[in-house]
């Protein structure tokens, strides 16, 4: 039910573009994420937030909500209209990451980003309105000062403070109908669903009451009787915690964490490549209907947030490898990461900033990537070329698995995409069958099919779907992907 993201035309992957402004989203929208094939973007937090000083406006203040007032460092309510708006007419779907679990952290009084006050001593937020009754104390949060310490206790872990934020009481009819309130609103602006913030610190059936109280998305944008699509943080590495990832499945889809620590163990050949043939839920992965996918995220790309070590635009080689593989691949619904640059020690700092601390607009360089400071992998050639193949293989499954060596793969999506890759020692020199009809494919991992004629390396198909394939093991980017939407 709330497991379709309800991408338009054939599109199959989104990408995270954080602490992006509205107005640029909005152009994104219209000038490259509708042109390249993107189904969506999750926004940051669109309602006011505590303004944190000490640091200095770091990221994470966005995920201590003051209000629900739609005002925030991405711009105010009609921005982002405005924006919503533009990407649904450019066939790009918005969903917003929805934080709920909780208000500001405990202790402190002060403004949000939308000029409401906030009293969290006395726990009131006058701009909601929430006050005392509306969070869990005593009664509900058994832990010694409040907070979460015991992963291991699924109470504690629902009904006491994670890292101290103040802990809404979603039990409360009240609490829930301001929830859906501010859900509503962003349906009727034309949002197409939510990222569930913390969703593992909230019960599974809190959020489906929730839930229950939402409108159908918009008709005119979606058709009739669409529901939101909804995707649930629950941090999962399948160990002994109590709280799973499969018990969200009856909320929409789960994001699935073992999938990029899974990814770089293989693409920073800790474990053999091969290993892939069964990849997704023959690795003890949730269903692929039930899941959102990453190679990293805005927590674990800086250390936030446990899940394991991962695999980031820090390191471009392995990452536009596991980012192809994931875009590649049948399993799962594919989300990808567009962070900014940050200096490495320093895990709050925020995004690319003016004197005034209002974030930077996103430039472009000739080659379509990012300046001031963006580091925009979505607009990576590797990565946006792997959309379009996503998009072209569409629900074909995975034929012609093929690996030479522990480090070497190649595999097709039916008749319409193939794609080999080799972190090995030497070179992949192989006549394999791509599946493809024949002809003269552009690879575009090395470069773009454009008038007809490609920047790259072409590769020829037999008439019999073979060809030679050839991947060096010191190329910068060793792996070749072909696709019948790229065929000269
Ligand atoms: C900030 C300060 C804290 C301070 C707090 C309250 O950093 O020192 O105590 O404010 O004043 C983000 C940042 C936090 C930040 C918070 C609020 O990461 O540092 O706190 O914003 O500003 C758990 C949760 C998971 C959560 C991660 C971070 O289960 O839901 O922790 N991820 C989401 C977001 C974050 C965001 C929040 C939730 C809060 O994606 O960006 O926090 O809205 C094991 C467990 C995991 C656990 C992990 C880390 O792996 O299995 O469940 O994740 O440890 O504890
Ligand atoms: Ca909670």
């Amino acid at each position: 039910q709330y497991s379709d993201p309800h991408c338009a035309g054939g599109r199959s992957a989104i990408t995270h573009l954080f602490e992006w402004k509205w107005s640029d989203i909005a152009q994104e929208c219209e000038r490259f994420l509708g042109p390249y094939g993107y189904c969506g973007v999750q926004i940051s937090p669109p309602n006011e937030n505590r303004v944190v000083t000490n640091p200095n406006r770091p990221w994470w203040e966005r995920y201590q909500p003051v209000s629900y007032k739609l005002v925030t460092r991405s711009g105010n309510e009609g921005q982002l209209k405005d924006m919503i708006q533009r990407c649904n007419k450019a066939g790009v779907r918005i969903y917003a990451d929805a934080v709920i679990n909780h208000m500001t952290g405990a202790g402190g009084t002060g403004y949000g980003t939308g000029g409401s006050s906030y009293d969290a001593n006395s726990l009131n937020f006058p701009g909601v309105p929430y006050g005392g009754n509306d969070f869990n104390g005593g009664n509900e949060c058994h832990s010694s000062d409040g907070s979460i310490h015991n992963y291991n206790n699924a109470e504690e872990v629902r009904n006491c403070r994670l890292v101290g934020l103040t802990d809404l009481k979603l039990a409360s009819d009240y609490v829930r109908g301001k929830i859906a309130g501010y859900f509503n609103h962003l349906i009727d602006l034309g949002i197409a669903g939510f990222r569930v913030d913390a969703a593992k610190h909230m019960w599974p059936g809190d959020i489906a009451a929730v839930l229950s109280k939402t409108k159908n998305l918009r008709s005119d944008v979606f058709g009739g009787g669409k529901r939101a699509f909804v995707f649930q943080e629950v941090i999962d590495m399948g160990g002994s915690e109590p709280v799973k990832g499969g018990q969200y499945v009856g909320d929409g889809r789960v994001t699935n964490f073992i999938f990029g620590a899974k990814l770089a163990e293989i693409f920073r050949k800790k474990n053999a490549m091969k290993y892939l043939k069964n990849w997704g839920e023959g690795w003890g992965m949730m269903r692929s209907d039930d899941v959102v996918n990453f190679i990293d995220n805005h927590d674990n790309q800086r250390g936030h947030g446990g899940a394991g070590a991962v695999i980031t635009h820090w390191e471009p080689r392995p990452y536009k490898l596991a980012t192809a593989f994931m875009l590649a691949h049948p399993y799962g619904f594919p989300r990808i990461m567009s962070s900014y640059e940050y200096n490495r020690a320093d895990n709050t700092e925020g995004p690319p900033h003016n004197g005034d601390m209002s974030i930077k607009d996103v430039s472009f360089k000739s080659d379509m990537s990012c300046g001031n400071g963006w580091s925009c992998e979505h607009r990576w050639r590797q990565i946006y070329n792997m959309v379009a193949f996503r998009n072209k293989a569409g629900g074909d499954g995975l034929s012609n698995w093929w690996s030479g060596s522990d480090y070497q793969i190649a595999f097709s999506r039916g008749n319409k995409a193939f794609i080999a890759m080799n972190l090995d020692g030497f070179d992949i020199n192989a006549n394999l069958n791509t599946g493809l009809p024949g002809g003269t494919y552009c690879d575009v991992i090395s470069g773009n099919l454009e008038n007809g004629r490609c920047t790259g390396k072409t590769i020829q198909v037999g008439g019999d779907g073979k060809a030679h394939i050839n991947v060096g093991h010191s190329w910068e980017d060793p792996m070749i992907a072909i696709h019948i939407g790229a065929r000269q």
